[in-house]
């Protein structure tokens, strides 16, 4: 694993995590200043407290430049998102209150999500954002392989603290469920907080103890290991098919739940270290490593053993694979064209097999999809699993 860390310094204190407001439901609206130039691809953005007002929630296809105005207490941060709301196209940070910074990004036509992340930690306030097709496609003819490569790096960053700040706030809200007993809600948002933590596995498996302490199957536990983490308390949240299972006291669930938190919030700082990159052959071998997570872990259903939420994990280690090689596709397409062509078929049909497995905002649970099914979801992914083994050889060509 190739990573860069030195110091362990958040940019923001711990106890200012814990207070971090859920903003989800607060949508961008039309009412600010227009841009002032008039240009219907410079877009005002007002980050607030609990607001991310932006000029205009369209604009054409082409470069497109964010004003970015703090006018609240905190120092924010604003993202432009993929319409899944996990890839991150481009982003500013550390825009102190009073102060505005841009942010220029080539953006094809599409839908979008765009974020303001005041305090910079949490989920931050999102909306709604709508590209339209012009004479501009968007692309940027200019950039050269270094550029590229930078941007890629850049943007990968940013989605890593995206995913791990939303872990946080998921993680907050089970740990305190596990500790009320409310074990029904703790159920519900176990597969959900759960999903942000998936989605960068192999990030948060290249820092040492971490990863075994919060994710370790029983199954895997070495004799005298302590066992920790999220499916302990899964265990205990779904006993129904543990033999002999005596159910956690208060006291080991409020252990626990305060570690899973405490853990967490070590990742959020670990991957918000100021001078914390990821290597272009790291995001490219990550999405393989997200991949092969899914292979030995997923389709076998012995991640999530006594939830059997299984499939939630596959999806999230599916869009982190989708995410990381999106981030370098640009630089396959000038690499290895017909590379990036057969990628983007093998992510579309292993997608349209896990869509057949929804229902609700989720999935089925995994012990009620049959061996053939299995199967196809198998082949699906070792489809995928080829192409994207000569990832990294395109990326670093
Ligand atoms: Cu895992």
């Amino acid at each position: 694993m190739i990573r860069t860390l030195s110091t362990r310094r958040s940019r923001v204190p711990l106890a200012v995590l814990a207070l971090a407001p859920l903003a989800l439901a607060a949508a961008c609206t039309e009412n600010a200043d227009p841009g002032d130039s008039g240009d219907p691809r410079v877009l005002a953005v007002a980050s607030t407290a609990d607001g991310c007002e932006l000029s205009s929630t369209e604009a054409p296809a082409g470069t497109l430049t964010f004003d970015v105005t703090n006018a609240g207490d905190d120092v924010t941060e604003f993202y432009l998102l993929d319409s899944d709301g996990l890839r991150i196209l481009g982003e500013v940070e550390n825009v102190a209150p009073n102060t505005s910074a841009k942010l220029t990004v080539n953006v094809g036509a599409g839908d979008y999500v765009t974020a303001c992340k005041p305090g910079m930690v949490g989920d931050g306030i999102r909306g709604d954002f709508t590209v339209a097709a012009s004479d501009d496609d968007g692309s940027a003819p200019s950039a050269s392989d270094s550029e590229l490569v930078e941007q890629a790096q850049t943007n990968y960053a940013a989605y890593v603290e995206d995913q791990a700040d939303q872990l946080l706030t998921g993680t907050t809200e089970f740990a305190a469920l596990v500790k009320a007993r409310d074990d029904e809600a703790a159920r519900a948002l176990y597969p959900q907080a759960r999903q942000h933590w998936e989605r960068i596995e192999t990030v948060a498996e290249s820092f040492g103890t971490l990863d075994p302490e919060m994710d370790l199957r029983e199954a895997d536990l070495e004799p005298g290991q302590e066992w920790t983490g999220w499916h302990v308390l899964e265990k205990d949240l779904w006993p129904e098919d543990a033999t002999d299972y005596t159910a956690l006291t208060d006291e080991q669930r409020a252990t626990l739940a305060d570690k899973l938190v405490a853990d967490t919030e070590t990742l959020v700082e670990l991957v918000n270290a100021p001078d914390m990159t990821y290597p272009i052959d790291f995001i490219a071998n990550g999405s393989r490593g997200l991949l092969d997570e899914v292979a030995t872990g997923k389709i076998t259903g012995e991640e999530e053993a006594w939830s059997h939420t299984d499939l939630w994990d596959f999806q999230a280690n599916v869009d982190g694979a989708r995410v990381a090689y999106e981030g370098v596709r640009p630089i396959v397409l000038e690499n290895d064209a017909d590379l990036a062509a057969e990628l983007d078929e093998e992510f579309a049909d292993l997608q349209t097999l896990l869509d057949a497995q929804r229902e609700g905002d989720g999935f089925v649970s995994y012990d009620t999809v049959g061996e053939d099914q299995r199967g196809e979801l198998s082949d699906a992914v070792n489809a995928l699993s080829e192409p994207l083994s000569r990832l990294t050889a395109a990326v670093v060509a």
